[in-house]
């Protein structure tokens, strides 16, 4: 609920061209608002929904926080109040305009992929979604000042790395539902929508939440007995339904863990070079997506198709240009070839182990060099590194070399 003092803090629908200080206090918010979803759809924006900021049982940032779900992403905890009160990101804030934007195409997988190719996560085969959809976002806070005649300190707009909760807004206003895989689930876009979020000072009528009901801490409303993405969940990072120990997610791992990726993990990283879809791909609400309009999307299919040893062999010259514009880029080089070694590990290939040995013993960066040692012991290639291991100075790769001898000498 908007308190007193907050109704006057802003405009109203109705105030279009009133000042903040003359703005009528709790006026009725007008519905619905056909010209301003018009014209966001035709940025756009595959689906627009709205939804008030008001108080209310919050969703359980804390408790994950607490149970420290968020591994080293450090910046979650310092923005905690943020997330969990919008008044606090944008004063007076009074709605939020929520954005789906489906990535969705029949064209991936690529038809035939080789064995050893590496998977992507279906996001990042397209130019860096933070950057195709922000001019949209500045284009949909003109539509709020030519339609309402607010002005730019009236709204903020956001995709993904805003203080926003954006899974739990969405839902709130209706996008779709929270799946036990803990995204938001559209009954239109199936598992393939990104959000964004814009906050706003103006009040609107709020969409309806997925069948009339909405509660903070629901997963799973749509999902009947189905537990599919909880069982296929190849690292079991699953603490409950709906509630996502990132720790041990493939998609924090290859993506926001910039060091050692845990061992016990890396087996069931698979294939996964960048980031991880299997909860979101094994579910049945995708069936009914449809194929996104892409208008705010750059497609790169071709990043799927590059085989496991151009990658192992990509150098940084090589690496700028192939990722430029994708999300991939923020991994870096030696993120990437982190990935790439974890993956060479898993798929068995040992003529990918020329590759392996020279970036064990020869790359200049230990986070690379300890994965390249795992994955030559996987691919039963080690007698090539014992000269290597007994010069390694590095103590995070002699740490690698160690723990394979105390496997080693634990199996024999
Ligand atoms: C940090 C983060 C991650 C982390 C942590 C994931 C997580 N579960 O929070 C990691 C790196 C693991 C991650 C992975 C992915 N992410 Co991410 N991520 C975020 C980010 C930046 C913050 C999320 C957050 O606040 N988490 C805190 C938890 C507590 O909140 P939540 O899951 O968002 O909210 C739900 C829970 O609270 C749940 N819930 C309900 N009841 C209960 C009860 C309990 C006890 C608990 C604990 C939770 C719970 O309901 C809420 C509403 O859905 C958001 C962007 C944003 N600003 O919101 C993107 C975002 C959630 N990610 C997104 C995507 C696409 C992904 C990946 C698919 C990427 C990939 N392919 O590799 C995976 C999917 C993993 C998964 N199944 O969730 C999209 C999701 C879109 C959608 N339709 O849901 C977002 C919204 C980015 C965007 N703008 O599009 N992500
Ligand atoms: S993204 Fe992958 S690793 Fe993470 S919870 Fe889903 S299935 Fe598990
Ligand atoms: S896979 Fe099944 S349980 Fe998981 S989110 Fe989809 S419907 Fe719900």
């Amino acid at each position: 609920m908007t308190s007193q003092s907050e109704a006057s803090a802003g405009p109203t629908i109705e105030s279009t061209a009133t000042s903040r200080a003359e703005a009528p206090q709790m006026l009725a918010p007008l519905s619905p608002q056909p010209a301003l979803r018009a014209q966001l759809g035709s940025l756009g924006f595959d689906d627009v929904r709205f939804t008030s900021v008001t108080a209310g049982p919050q969703p359980p940032l804390r408790e994950w926080l607490a149970a420290g779900m968020q591994a080293e992403m450090h910046w979650m905890e310092r923005t905690a109040d943020q997330r969990l009160d919008p008044r606090l990101v944008l004063p007076g804030a009074r709605s939020l305009i929520m954005l789906g934007v489906s990535y969705w195409s029949d064209q991936l997988p690529l038809k035939k992929p080789a064995a050893t190719t590496p998977h992507w996560a279906r996001y990042a085969l397209h130019e860096d979604y933070h950057d195709t959809i922000k001019p949209a976002l500045v284009a949909a806070g003109r539509a709020l000042e030519t339609l309402y005649g607010v002005g730019a300190k009236d709204y903020r707009y956001y995709v993904d790395t805003g203080p926003v909760l954006e899974r739990s807004w969405a839902a709130r206003a209706g996008l779709g539902f929270t799946g036990k895989n803990a995204m938001l689930i559209s009954r239109r876009h199936g598992n393939w929508l990104f959000l964004a979020s814009i906050l706003t000072t103006l009040e609107f009528v709020p969409d309806a939440p997925v069948r009339n009901r909405f509660e903070t801490r629901a997963v799973g409303l749509l999902c009947g007995k189905c537990t599919r993405c909880l069982d296929a969940c190849p690292t079991q990072a699953f603490a409950a339904p709906g509630v996502l120990d990132a720790r041990r997610c493939v998609s924090y791992q290859t993506i926001e863990n910039k060091g050692v990726i845990p061992r016990e993990l890396r087996a069931g990283i698979g294939h996964r070079i960048y980031g991880c879809d299997v909860c979101l791909e094994v579910c049945p609400w995708n069936r009914f997506a449809q194929e996104g309009r892409h208008l705010l999307l750059a497609a790169r299919y071709d990043v799927a198709a590059l085989s496991l040893a151009e990658i192992l062999a990509i150098n940084p010259t090589r690496f700028a240009e192939v990722f430029r514009r994708t999300p991939i880029k923020r991994l870096k080089w030696a993120g990437l070839l982190r990935n790439a070694c974890v993956v060479a590990g898993n798929v068995g290939d040992r003529t990918l182990l020329p590759l392996l040995l020279n970036l064990a013993t020869t790359h200049a960066l230990p986070l690379v060099r300890a994965h390249a040692v795992w994955a030559v012991f996987r691919l039963g290639g080690h007698e090539a590194l014992t000269a290597a291991s007994t010069t390694e100075t590095d103590p995070v790769v002699q740490a690698e070399y160690a723990a394979e001898t105390a496997e080693r000498s634990g199996v024999s």
